[in-house]
């Protein structure tokens, strides 16, 4: 990752390198917080940052449920967000917000400790290779459980519960794919380790409720309206194993994925072991909408 000039702490801009953190931040210790991943692209009206509001409305809500007291409200952080990535003289690149708990307290209760939001920016390539996203990636269901409804909040981005993500995604790489999926403990599809996931078969196009315990995914809200308003039939449903042996077509959607083809799940060709049709028209949908040639959705863009 090549560093910015500037990342936004607590209201103003610091340099890249004094952006720091105590390291008896409560944070650091017990995962006490909350981010997001937000990409910009350029488009002929410049730097677009997509679903911009969306995503800090995300951050607002994940903060509410953890309990994080936070003074800053979705527009400061919109502007924030805007303000920095200017100032960055980025044209395209990848936004992360952070809040989490700092000093003041130490022991499980945050009660009297600092609460610290940030903002950083950088350019960021194709988080599972270009040649990923031309050919597709290999995965393999993780041995891992997605984090459960009853311990943690799946449907939010809370720092501590991606030990789950973090442990799912190197034992993948250790077997040798790229990417895990991981189900939950009732043996359903959750999602990835850092995407949600999308089945195509008999082109009906299906994907795991929130309910299994994946996020409430942006890249996939966008891609399922653009899919729908393609005609395509889109439905909400639990999905075993075997559905994705017997599928034609699979795809990941997150912010930093974007549309993913996976070409193979545990070895296994998925359909011809090259992406499909419906792949391929939402790969096309979204980078058309993000960069704001599809002419529809510009309410999706927030212009630097
Ligand atoms: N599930 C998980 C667990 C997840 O982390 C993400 C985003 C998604 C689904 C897709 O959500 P959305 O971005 O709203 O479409 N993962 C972020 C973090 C990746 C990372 O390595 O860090 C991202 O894509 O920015």
């Amino acid at each position: 990752m090549e560093p910015t000039t500037y990342i936004w702490m607590n209201g103003r801009l610091v340099a890249w390198e004094e952006a720091t953190v105590h390291v008896l931040s409560h944070g650091l210790h017990y995962g006490t917080g909350v981010f997001e991943g937000i990409r910009a692209y350029e488009t002929d009206r410049g730097a677009a940052i997509f679903r911009l509001t969306d995503h800090m409305e995300r951050l607002v809500r994940g903060a509410k449920a953890l309990g994080i007291p936070l003074t800053w409200s979705v527009d400061d952080l919109v502007k924030a967000a805007k303000e920095l990535f200017a100032a960055n003289g980025l044209r395209s690149g990848y936004v992360r917000p952070l809040v989490f708990y700092g000093t003041g307290s130490m022991g499980l209760n945050p009660a009297g400790a600092s609460v610290e939001a940030i903002i950083a920016a950088w350019e960021w390539g194709a988080y599972l290779g270009e040649e990923g996203l031309r050919n597709g990636i290999t995965v393999g269901v993780s041995s891992w459980r997605r984090i459960s409804h009853e311990a943690l909040l799946p449907n939010a981005k809370a720092t501590g519960a991606y030990v789950n993500s973090v442990l799912a995604k190197q034992e993948a790489l250790a077997a040798g794919y790229d990417e895990a999926i991981l189900l939950n403990a009732e043996g359903h599809i959750a999602e990835g380790s850092g995407e949600n996931l999308f089945l195509v078969r008999d082109g009906v196009v299906s994907t795991p409720p929130v309910a299994a315990g994946c996020l409430e995914g942006i890249t996939a809200h966008t891609v399922r309206t653009l899919l729908v308003e393609d005609g395509y039939e889109v439905v909400e449903r639990n999905l075993t194993r075997t559905d994705l042996y017997y599928a034609d077509e699979l795809f990941f959607t997150g912010t930093a994925a974007e549309v993913t083809p996976i070409r193979e799940v545990d070895r296994r060709p998925v359909g011809l072991g090259e992406p499909g049709p419906v792949t391929r028209r939402a790969q096309e949908l979204f980078m058309a909408t993000a960069t704001g040639r599809l002419g529809r959705h510009e309410e999706w863009l927030d212009f630097v």
